[in-house]
């Protein structure tokens, strides 16, 4: 049984990857939302970082169907995933995957290439999975740890660590996805 924050958070995760909205998860949703911020940050689709994402949010999937035990093509209910993700972060495994995905992620909405990230380019890439404005400076700000104005790939990852595995309920890297 999962921490109940931990659950939560799972949750939202789950609802943000199913990208066709139908409360179940498969290869198609991770492929989908890939290519949906490759194209909102207007990424040549043949490129090497949008190749990156491709594959890192693959390899995603990939895992945690394997956590299921379903196969690549399966499907994972809310349930399933939770309990994956669970499983993973029981195991301090769940970065293995969670970790080459934001890497990927990060490397992508560096527009200017200059090794961080900033407000206008964060929201280059995240207004095309649907969340407002609002939402998306909110967790821009969760994100940049050191208040900065700028994202370091070492700022996501440690955020998103708290975001995945961290119970305390005042962790910071709990809203990087927005409220829940
Ligand atoms: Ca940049
Ligand atoms: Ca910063």
């Amino acid at each position: 049984m999962a921490d109940d924050l931990l659950q939560r958070k799972y949750t939202l995760r789950f609802h943000q990857l199913d990208a066709s909205g139908d409360g179940v998860l498969s290869r198609a949703d991770l492929a989908a939302l890939a290519q949906r911020v490759i194209a909102t940050a207007g990424e040549a689709p043949t490129s090497a970082k949008a190749e990156a994402v491709r594959r890192a949010d693959d390899g995603y999937w990939q895992a945690v169907a394997a956590l299921a035990g379903v196969g690549e093509d399966g499907r994972i209910s809310l349930e399933q995933f939770v309990d994956a993700l669970s499983a993973a972060n029981d195991q301090h495994r769940l970065m293995d995957f969670a970790a080459p995905a934001i890497t990927a992620h990060a490397a992508l909405a560096d527009r200017n290439g200059d090794g961080v990230v900033d407000l206008q380019e964060y929201r280059s890439v995240y207004t095309g999975l649907g969340a407002d404005d609002a939402t998306i400076e909110a967790s821009f700000r969760q994100l940049d740890v050191n208040g900065d104005g700028v994202v370091t790939l070492d700022e996501w990852l440690a955020s998103a660590t708290d975001f995945y595995t961290s119970t305390d309920p005042h962790a910071p890297g709990n809203l990087i996805l927005g409220q829940f």
